[in-house]
């Protein structure tokens, strides 16, 4: 990308890039793929998010805490009456090896797909109506990220396709953005949805996606992949370190922007944020650095193609 070229945009003129709270490692890299996001157009995006505290906040305005997709299910009032402390007892468990920054993955790997195998056959044996989800979710259609809406609209708008990557419960993450009335036909939840038996949950549905599955070789010669496999730029969004990887399996000449959504624990935290995503964002609790991203991809897009948008050509 020749810096050059008319149009080019400098990282010290993208504002919401210059904020205190917008930690770059580097800039240099980041301007060049940007440019090429810009050149290369809306058709050659995609957007990979993960759920749990990345579209939902990490910190509300009230100070509500926001439960997760497990924790929506979770909260469920008709469960058998040990479910919650069974699963608790798991979560106590296997939460401090996922997160252990000592153990090396392929040995987390195994006590991941335990976990998931026994929430699975915890989550079994009994009815379950799906609208007590929907209950539960509907408290969280407004604890989504500032500006989430307008997000999800340019991305409509533009026709980006937008995978929603979560290792949590599908159910949940549907219902929650079903709610918030943002899950338009260019938007996919992947994720573990509740499977049904007789009249009784029986677990996951396959395949399983777990902390460290999460990317998109689980996608492999499926539907969604053949839709974006063409689509080589992807702006990444997570909370969590491993959310970084999620467009793994996508083709290496491909261009990612990996955006992260830090909170806790900042300090101790920073240096693995920064050497993981190419933009950290400290306590940022809206989606307005992805969406000026888009805003620039938009805008160089109507000027080429007038026709499109005739009114907002000069924005
Ligand atoms: N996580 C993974 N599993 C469970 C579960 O069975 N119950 C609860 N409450 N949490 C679970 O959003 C994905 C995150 O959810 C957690 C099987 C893990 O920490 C995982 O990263
Ligand atoms: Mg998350």
């Amino acid at each position: 990308m020749d810096e050059n070229r008319v149009g080019y945009v400098s990282f010290q003129d993208i504002l919401s890039l210059n904020q205190e709270h917008c930690k770059v490692r580097d800039r240099q890299a980041v301007e060049r793929i940007i440019n090429e996001f810009i050149w290369g157009g809306p058709e050659r995006m995609q957007m990979v998010s993960d759920f749990d505290f990345t579209i939902t906040k990490q910190r509300t305005d009230d100070g509500i805490a926001v439960l997760s997709s497990f924790g929506i299910f979770n909260n469920c009032k008709s469960l058998p009456p040990h479910y919650k402390e069974e699963s608790d007892k798991l979560f106590n468990k296997y939460r401090p090896i996922e997160i252990d920054p000592h153990m090396p993955i392929p040995e987390k790997v195994q006590y991941m797909i335990e976990w998931w195998t026994k929430s699975g056959q915890l989550t079994s044996g009994f009815p379950f109506d799906l609208a007590e989800i929907d209950q539960g979710a509907g408290q969280f259609k407004n604890a989504l990220r500032d500006r989430t809406h307008e997000l999800f609209d340019s991305l409509r708008q533009l026709q980006i396709p937008v995978l929603v990557f979560s290792a949590g419960l599908g159910n949940s993450v549907v219902s929650v953005l079903q709610q918030a009335n943002i899950l338009y036909p260019n938007v996919k939840v992947i994720s573990n949805f509740l499977k049904y038996s007789d009249g009784m949950l029986a677990g996951f549905q396959e395949p399983m996606i777990h902390t460290f599955n999460k990317n998109e070789t689980v996608l492999d010669g499926s539907e969604y992949y053949e839709l974006v496999h063409t689509r080589d730029h992807i702006i990444v969004m997570g909370d969590s370190l491993g959310d970084a990887h999620m467009a793994a399996g996508v083709p290496a000449s491909s261009h990612i922007l990996k955006i992260g959504f830090l909170f806790e624990h900042v300090e101790a935290n920073m240096e693995k944020y920064m050497n993981t995503f190419d933009i950290v964002l400290v306590d940022d609790q809206t989606m307005d650095v992805p969406r000026a991203l888009l805003g620039l991809i938009e805008r160089r897009h109507q000027l080429r193609h007038p026709h499109i948008a005739p009114n907002d050509a000069a924005l």
